[in-house]
């Protein structure tokens, strides 16, 4: 690297450049000091660690280019500050008077174009292996949601998975009432699981406004855009637990989306998805059987506090007029079947999104008895999952 940035610095004809290779053989050893260190000290001042072959295609193209544009900086300044300094009037020195200088000019112009090609050639190669998701060992869909995200298992092992993912960061902590942990936003409660060395296929769309999904340790950056599919891949090479956001402002709680995703063994992998296929079979159940008042109350507040308190607020008086209030609301006190209409289809043109993609029956059933019988509404009546499975044939 340092040999070949040296390279790059330009020799002009007939002027003394032993200054020049003075200052870049100083800042050479700087410039790799500080790569070198910026690694040991990651993410803080440099770029994540990478964890993909792209992300350190990317890296080394990263340090590479500053290499590059610190060795132009001190060349260009260095024959800058040299020549004002060293031709200055009070020394007596009278400019040199010429037009057209053919061998400056073919320079002035071959060398950049070299330099540029340089640069574009490693970086088309990239973007080009970026955009290679051919053949994958297993597919994701990520759906970005106002705020959150939605995993479905479309090909290879764990077909058939999905769930939706939120931030689980504690409420305190968001509101300042507790220390903010070490993965403050950037942790979620149903984390995207991965087996080492396959290659995963992502596919990014949304169900509301323009998100992306963002893991830098990974270079994968895709906008997720509703009615579009766009697709990214990874081959992650180290088991780990790695973190990214929502890199699109997308509203209110944009800040409040995390990615998580787990780099485990095959064997954990296979381990999870048969813990996950069994969560499918048990919701299954779940959505089959009567269920008594309690313990839809029960498991609807955690369903309303993962999904529907960010907009309505855990108090239920909702941001009015953005989030209208459920606490009182004439629509959740009243007729059982206009509510699970609402709740399943949402109201288009509106925040209020459609949840029967996202939730199961069990889930609408619970988390609309819980409204109906939150704060000071008190219908003392449950919402069966048969109720909400009806509602979905309308
Ligand atoms: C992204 C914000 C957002 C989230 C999350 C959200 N809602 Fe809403 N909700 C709204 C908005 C906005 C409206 C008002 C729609 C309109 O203009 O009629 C609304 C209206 C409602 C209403 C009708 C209230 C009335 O008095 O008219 C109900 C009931 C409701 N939401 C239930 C839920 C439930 C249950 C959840 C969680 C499963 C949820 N909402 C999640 C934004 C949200
Ligand atoms: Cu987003």
């Amino acid at each position: 690297m340092a040999t070949s940035a040296h390279l790059l610095i330009v020799y002009l004809p007939g002027v003394d450049m032993g200054f020049a290779s003075r200052i870049t053989a100083s800042a050479l050893p700087i410039a790799y000091a500080a790569c070198v260190s910026a690694q040991d000290a990651p993410s803080r001042y440099n770029l994540q660690p990478p964890v993909t072959g792209i992300a350190t295609e990317i890296y080394s193209m990263h340090t590479l280019m500053l290499i590059i544009c610190l060795v132009i900086f001190v060349g260009v300044f260095g024959v800058m500050f040299w020549s004002v300094i060293h031709h200055r009037k009070s020394r007596g020195a009278v400019a040199a008077n010429f037009h057209e200088n053919t061998a400056v000019e073919i320079a002035w112009t071959v060398v950049p174009i070299l330099i540029l090609l340089g640069m574009a050639w490693p970086a088309t190669k990239t973007v080009i292996a970026m955009k290679d998701t051919s053949s994958p060992d297993i597919t994701i869909k990520a759906t970005g949601y106002q705020w959150k995200w939605g995993y479905d298992y479309l090909q290879g092992e764990g077909e058939g998975i999905r769930f939706l993912s939120n931030a689980s960061t504690p409420r305190e902590q968001i509101e300042g009432k507790a220390e903010k942990g070490a993965h403050y936003l950037l942790e979620v409660d149903n984390p995207v699981v991965v087996p080492v060395g396959k290659k995963v296929r992502v596919l990014t769309t949304a169900a509301d406004v323009i998100h992306s999904w963002w893991v830098p340790a990974f270079g994968v950056k895709q906008d997720a855009i509703p009615g579009f599919i766009r697709d990214t891949w990874f081959r992650a090479e180290q088991e780990g637990i790695y973190r990214g956001n929502c890199a699109e402002l997308c509203g209110k709680d944009h800040g409040f989306m995390p990615i998580e995703v787990h780099v485990v063994s095959a064997e954990r992998y296979s381990a999870w998805v048969q813990g996950r296929l069994a969560l499918t079979a048990a919701a299954k159940v779940d959505d089959a059987r009567e269920w008594g008042l309690g313990e839809l109350v029960e498991r609807g507040r955690v369903v309303f506090e993962a999904n529907c308190a960010a907009c309505h607020q855990a108090d239920g008086k909702g941001l009015p007029p953005a989030f209208p209030a459920l606490d009182g609301s004439p629509l959740v006190q009243g007729d059982k079947a206009a509510q699970i209409d609402l709740v399943l289809k949402g109201k288009q043109g509106t925040a209020m999104m459609a949840f029967g993609a996202q939730l199961s029956d069990a889930d609408l059933a619970a988390v609309i008895t819980y409204t109906r019988n939150a704060w000071s509404n008190v219908s003392g009546e449950a919402v069966q999952p048969a109720e909400v499975a009806a509602g979905r044939g309308n």
